[in-house]
């Protein structure tokens, strides 16, 4: 793999000499270039910022050297452009898993503001371009996330690990966050190293720490964890009729919570009849979710018009917070009919914690459509449908 950093503070990269990056150069695996984005700005003091047109504080990235920069490296050949910006896609192990696929990559560190806007819309007429920010905080210029980027990628090469078995067992590699680690002396500091590891059992080792990494999981990133492994056994399927009680059951159990957030809104789950329950079960599209021999969440969706409407999700009080009503929503919307355009909902006005699940689902409020109940759509992506 070849790198290609493009940036005004050269020696921001320095450090790519020494880490990883640096064995894989050694061993000829990848080959990393830093080119001073000045050696493409020609006036006397090699100006590379202007002050922004609309006014604001700050200066701009000239399009000019970067143009030249550009006209240059792609010269040499085909490459995957990565932005690094604040405004791009959060960049992610499977972020990496993909960029570790290019022959090439060539960062645009940008600093002041930020680059003209141009240069990214031309390059992207003759290159595959990314746009990636490391996270939701701002730093003063796009070095850093290049440098954490390339070492991300580049440690993915194949070849670059000893061992590529570590990389399988990393954090991340398998959506959940690392299990705790060990070495000697087995007592220090009158702590002790868990028994388990000193056992010699791989069996009871390997699940030791597959537990350890599914609790550290659910404790700091639940949003990280699966449906499926926190809830073993988890199985989702099309509704049979001999659901209809235990389901009338959950559904009852789940609306108490909405009719609290929601006081003097009428809650239709909540008066409705079992006939009522077994009349739509039959007529629409019903995914119940069963766990330990129980009902333990379901969701319903039916097309009106264009427009798929997902209801009734569904997920038992105790199980809440453990990604199974991500699960449903996602299983539910991969059933969209062809044709249909918008994913839509509705929910209490306050229902708040409904809103923020719905709302990193990538559906948008659309205003109240009765008294105390808001809608809420989302585009059918594409292909989706
Ligand atoms: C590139 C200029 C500074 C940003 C005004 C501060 C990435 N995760 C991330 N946070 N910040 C960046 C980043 C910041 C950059 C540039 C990346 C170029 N700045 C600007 C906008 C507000 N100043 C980043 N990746």
């Amino acid at each position: 793999m070849q790198v290609d950093v493009v940036t005004i503070f050269p020696d921001y990269l320095a450090p790519l000499e020494l880490s990883l990056a640096g064995k894989a150069r050694e061993k000829g695996l990848i080959d990393v270039r830093v080119h001073d984005l000045r050696q493409w700005a020609h006036d006397r003091h090699r100006t590379v910022d202007d002050t922004p047109y609309g006014g604001g504080a700050g200066m701009v990235m000239k399009p000019e050297p970067w143009g030249e920069a550009f006209d240059a490296l792609l010269a040499d050949g085909p490459a995957t452009v990565v932005f690094t910006t604040p405004s791009g896609q959060p960049f992610t192990q499977t972020v990496a898993r993909d960029l570790a696929t290019r022959e090439r990559l060539v960062f645009a560190c940008g600093r002041y503001e930020g680059i003209d806007q141009r240069v990214v819309d031309e390059v992207a007429t003759r290159a595959e371009v990314r746009e990636i920010s490391l996270g939701d905080y701002v730093l003063n210029g796009g070095e850093v996330a290049a440098l954490a980027i390339t070492e991300a990628v580049v440690r993915l090469v194949p070849g670059f690990m000893g061992n590529a078995a570590s990389l399988e067992e990393e954090s991340h590699e398998d959506g959940l966050l690392e299990y705790p680690v060990y070495t000697k002396p087995a007592a220090w500091r009158d702590r002790a190293v868990p028994e388990v590891l000193l056992s010699g059992d791989h069996g009871a080792i390997a699940a030791w720490r597959r537990d350890q990494a599914v609790r550290r999981t659910a404790e700091r990133r639940p949003d990280l964890v699966p449906a499926s492994v926190l809830l073993d056994d988890v199985e989702i399927r099309p509704v049979v009729p001999a659901d209809a009680g235990e389901l009338y059951v959950l559904q009852r159990a789940c609306w108490v919570q909405e009719q609290h957030d929601n006081p003097g809104v009428r809650v239709p789950a909540l008066h409705e009849s079992l006939d009522e329950l077994r009349a739509w079960i039959a007529r629409d599209t019903v995914l119940v979710a069963r766990s330990g021999g129980r009902l333990v969440g379901a969701v319903r969706a039916s097309l009106d018009g264009e427009s798929w409407e997902v209801g009734r999700l569904m997920v038992a009080p105790d199980l809440a917070g453990r990604g199974l009503g991500r699960t449903l929503l996602e299983r539910i919307e991969a059933l969209v009919p062809t044709g249909a355009t918008t994913y839509a909902l509705f929910t209490g006005a306050g229902s708040l914690r409904n809103q923020r699940i719905y709302k990193k689902a990538g559906y948008r409020l659309r205003g109240e459509i009765a008294p105390g109940v808001v809608r809420m759509t989302k585009p059918v992506r594409i292909g989706r449908a």
